[in-house]
C-alpha cells in the first residue's frame, strides 16, 4: 500500500486556551480525507522541538501561527502533494529532511506534527483499519487499554493559584475495566467539587479542567483527594484509586538551584525527603518531573532512593527524545517516561522513543498537552502501543474527554482488548 497525497492544507484554529494552533488536512485523489489538530504545552522542556509562533504583537499577543500554516500550505504541500509515499513513516522522514534542523525550528514542530498525525490517520484509513490497530501493526506491539490518570487539581503554570505542584491526578489502579476507571474518575471529581465548595474553596478550573483552589501546600491537596476518594465510596490506594503527581519541578526551581515549595526553599535532597514523606503518608504511586530537567545528579539520587517504591517519570527532562532517553537510561535516571508527540515532532520518532523505553523496561504514559484540541490521536496511540497509561486532564471539558471517550468507544467495540497498567 502507498500513500498518494493530492492536497495538503492547514488553517489557524484556536486551542483550548484561546491560543492559535493548526488544523491540518490531507486528501487523496479518491477523496479520502484526514484531519489533525495540534496541541501545545505551557510548561515546556527546554529541549523540546520548537513550536513556530509569529511573534507579531498585533495579533494574538504574538502567538499567531500563520507562519507555520504558510509552511504547510507552501513548502510542505509542494513536497507532498502529487507525490507517492511508501508509508506514513516515509512522510515523516520527508518532513524531517525538509525541515533540516535538529529542533525543527525552521518549518516549526507544530507544522510537522499536524502533517505527521494526519499522515498516520491517512495510512490507517487507506488500510481500512482503526488507527490504533494500524499503529500496533506498524510498531509491532500488543494493543492494550490504558489506565487513565485524571488531573483533578491544577497548579503551577496551569493555574493562577499559589500551588507550586502542577498536577494532582487520580489513578484508578484498582478498577477492573477502562469504563469503571472512567466512572471512578468522574465520581471522585464530583465529590471533590462538593468537598471544595463545602470547605469554602473556589471551584474554578485550571487549564486541564482540574480545580484550582487557593491552597499552597501539596499535602493539603493530597488530603483533600484522599477524602474525596473516600467520599465517593472508593478505597484510597493501589487496590482502589491511587494518586499520581506531576510537580513539573523545572517551573519552581530558582536560579540559585533551590526549589520553592509553599514558601520554603529546598535543596534537591530536601525535596526528595519531602516526596518520601508524601509517599509514606499518601497513596501516591507515580511522580513525574519531581526534579528540574537539568538536575541530573538529583534525578539519579531520587531514582535510587524512591525508584523501588514509586514510578519515577521523566517529562521535561526526556522530551520524548530517543537520544536523551537513551542517555538517561544509561545513567539510571527514572524508570518511566512521559510521551508527547509534539515534544519531538513526528509520530515515527515518538514510536522510536517508546520502543527504547520498552526495551529498557521503562514504563510509559502517553500524554496530552495543557493546550489541546478535540483531536484524539493519543487515545489510539496509547492503545496501539499497549503502553498501559494515559493522562488527558480532568474527566471534564470537551478537549480532555475527547480522548477518554475515544477509549470508551474502542473498548465498547472491542471488549476482548486487555486492560491493565503495562505489558506483562
Ligand atoms: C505536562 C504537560 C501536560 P504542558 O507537564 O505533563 O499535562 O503540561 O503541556 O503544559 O507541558
Ligand atoms: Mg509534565
Amino acid at each position: 500500500m502507498t500513500l498518494q497525497i493530492a492536497q495538503v492544507n492547514a488553517v489557524e484554529i484556536l486551542d483550548s486556551r484561546a491560543c492559535p494552533t493548526l488544523a491540518v488536512t490531507l486528501t487523496t485523489n479518491d477523496g479520502t480525507r484526514t484531519r489533525a489538530g495540534v496541541p501545545s504545552g505551557a510548561s515546556t522542556g527546554s529541549r523540546e522541538a520548537v513550536e513556530l509562533r509569529d511573534g507579531d504583537q498585533s495579533r494574538y499577543r504574538g502567538q499567531g501561527v500563520l507562519g507555520a500554516v504558510g509552511h504547510v500550505n507552501d513548502e510542505i504541500a509542494q513536497a507532498l502533494a502529487g507525490h507517492t509515499f511508501a508509508s506514513a513513516a516515509d512522510v515523516d522522514r520527508t518532513l524531517i529532511e525538509l525541515d533540516g534542523t535538529d529542533t525543527k525550528h525552521r518549518l516549526g514542530a507544530n507544522a510537522l506534527v499536524g502533517v505527521s498525525l494526519a499522515a498516520w490517520h491517512l495510512e490507517a484509513a487507506l488500510a481500512g483499519t482503526e488507527l490504533w490497530q494500524h499503529l500496533a501493526h506498524s510498531a509491532g506491539t500488543e494493543p492494550r487499554l490504558p489506565v487513565p490518570h485524571f488531573n483533578v487539581v491544577n497548579g503551577g503554570a496551569h493555574a493562577t493559584n499559589d500551588l507550586d505542584f502542577q498536577e494532582f491526578m487520580l489513578a484508578p489502579l484498582g478498577a477492573p475495566s477502562l469504563a469503571e476507571a472512567v466512572r471512578a474518575g468522574a465520581e471522585v471529581y464530583a465529590q471533590l467539587r462538593a468537598r471544595l465548595a463545602a470547605e469554602g474553596h473556589a471551584t474554578g478550573l485550571g487549564d486541564e479542567g482540574g480545580f484550582a483552589p487557593a491552597i499552597d501546600r501539596p499535602e493539603d491537596v493530597l488530603q483533600l483527594l484522599v477524602d474525596a476518594i473516600t467520599d465517593a465510596g472508593y478505597t484510597p490506594g493501589r487496590d482502589g484509586v491511587a494518586i499520581a503527581l506531576d510537580p513539573a519541578a523545572s517551573e519552581f526551581r530558582q536560579p540559585d538551584g533551590l526549589y520553592r515549595v509553599a514558601g520554603q526553599a529546598l535543596s534537591s535532597d530536601q525535596l526528595i525527603d519531602r516526596y518520601e514523606a508524601i509517599i509514606d503518608r499518601f497513596p501516591v504511586w507515580s511522580i513525574e518531573d519531581g526534579l528540574a530537567e537539568d538536575d541530573w545528579p538529583g534525578w539519579v539520587r531520587m531514582t535510587e532512593r524512591l525508584g523501588d517504591r514509586v514510578q519515577i517519570m521523566g517529562d521535561d527532562i526526556f522530551v520524548t527524545n530517543p537520544a536523551i532517553i537513551t542517555e538517561a537510561i544509561s545513567k539510571k535516571i527514572a524508570n518511566s517516561a512521559l510521551i508527547k508527540v509534539n515534544q519531538i515532532g513526528t509520530v515515527t520518532e515518538t514510536l522510536d522513543a517508546m520502543r527504547i523505553c520498552r526495551e529498557a523496561d521503562y514504563t510509559q504514559m502517553v500524554s496530552h498537552r495543557s493546550g489541546e484540541t478535540d483531536d484524539a490521536f493519543i487515545a489510539d496511540l496509547v492503545v496501539g502501543t499497549g503502553s498501559g497509561q494515559i493522562k488527558s486532564g480532568a474527566p471534564a471539558r470537551g478537549e480532555r474527554v475527547a480522548k477518554y471517550n475515544r477509549l470508551i468507544e474502542i473498548t465498547a467495540a472491542h471488549p476482548s482488548l486487555p486492560y491493565s497498567l503495562a505489558a506483562s
